[in-house]
């Protein structure tokens, strides 16, 4: 049927231009030797998070061993973390970044 066939053509692609890309969490985990001023400067640089923000969130990711820093579509999701490792390397430090499928 091609008629049929051209239609849902067309709501496919509708579809696919009002449709939100998935999101992706961006996770910093625990270690035992990342200073904790270190991942701070990591949370106001790389996801925009104030002082106050990045302190507590430093300390829920200390104390609990993971935490959300931010959620972006995949390309951003995958760039944040590789800046935040790259960076990380740089000055020596084992911080680790993942990314978990909402
Ligand atoms: N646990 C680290 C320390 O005691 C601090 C730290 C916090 C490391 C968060 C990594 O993602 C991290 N120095």
């Amino acid at each position: 049927m091609p008629y049929k066939h051209e239609e849902s053509a067309v709501l496919d692609s509708q579809e696919s231009r009002i449709k939100p890309p998935p999101l992706y969490k961006v996770m910093l985990l625990n270690d035992d030797y990342t200073p904790m001023e270190f991942v701070v400067v990591v949370l106001e640089q790389f996801f925009g998070k104030s002082r106050e923000q990045a302190t507590q969130l430093m300390l829920i990711v200390h104390r609990e061993g993971m935490a959300v820093c931010g959620v972006y579509p995949r390309d951003l999701a995958e760039t944040k973390v590789d800046r935040v490792i790259a960076f990380a390397r740089e000055h020596h430090h084992p911080l680790q970044c993942v990314i978990e499928e909402n």
